[in-house]
């Protein structure tokens, strides 16, 4: 059922989203079987030099944690959700970007991809999230690794990630290419590619 909301929570409720306590499970196609051994996670393209990490690795970067809202263009938002893991600022000072570096698409295990541009990505609320309010991801969650964007819709919040690709030129990801829209900003309810303006 639709609760009523406090005034200073439907501030935070952008428009045609109602509140859940909820946290539904969102994915095309099975969840992926997680083997420690064989996952890696790399970033690759428009870098100076091409990174790998193995499971070990990527677990022992700076951990970090932040709370943010989470939006889904299906019109559900659950607040406050305490996320944990490696921020995207801690990453980046690992990786030298190309100039030409623009975009990013994120690769996932079950060829899931999103895209981002540069500036959202690089946005210091962006991380990869092994864990939420206090426990590890559940598989059908994203583990071990998904990432974290809070100010867009929840497909940019890309589960199973294994790897970020940077690019010059901008890339649709899987539902970009099927008629969502390519920023995806819930303020603005950037929901469908037919609002796009094509001059931006
Ligand atoms: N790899 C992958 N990531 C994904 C999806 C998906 O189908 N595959 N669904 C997206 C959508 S539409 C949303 S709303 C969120 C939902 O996250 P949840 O399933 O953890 O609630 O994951 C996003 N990330
Ligand atoms: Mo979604």
């Amino acid at each position: 059922m639709k609760k009523a909301v406090s005034p200073e929570l439907a501030q935070r409720l952008p428009p045609g989203q109602f509140l859940t306590d909820k946290f539904p499970v969102l994915s095309y196609g099975p969840t992926p079987r997680f083997d420690p051994a064989n996952w890696d996670f790399r970033v690759l393209g428009a870098v100076e030099k091409e990174l790998r990490f193995d499971y070990q690795q990527f677990r022992a970067l700076p951990q970090s944690s932040q709370v943010a809202d989470f939006h889904c263009v299906t019109t559900w938002s659950h607040l406050d959700n305490r996320w944990e893991g490696v921020k995207i600022d801690d990453l980046m000072k690992l990786v030298r970007l190309k100039p030409e570096a623009r975009f990013v698409i994120v690769h996932c295990d079950g060829d899931y991809t999103t895209n981002l541009s540069l500036g959202d990505f690089l946005d210091d609320d962006v991380m990869l999230a092994h864990r939420r309010d206090g426990r590890d991801l559940e598989p059908d969650h994203g583990f071990p690794l998904r990432l974290v964007v809070p100010k867009l819709y929840g497909w940019k919040s890309a589960k199973w990630v294994r790897a970020l690709e940077f690019t010059p030129d901008d890339r649709r990801g899987f539902w970009e290419v099927r008629g969502y829209h390519n920023h995806a900003d819930p303020w603005r309810e950037e929901r469908y590619s037919f609002q796009e303006d094509p001059e931006e």
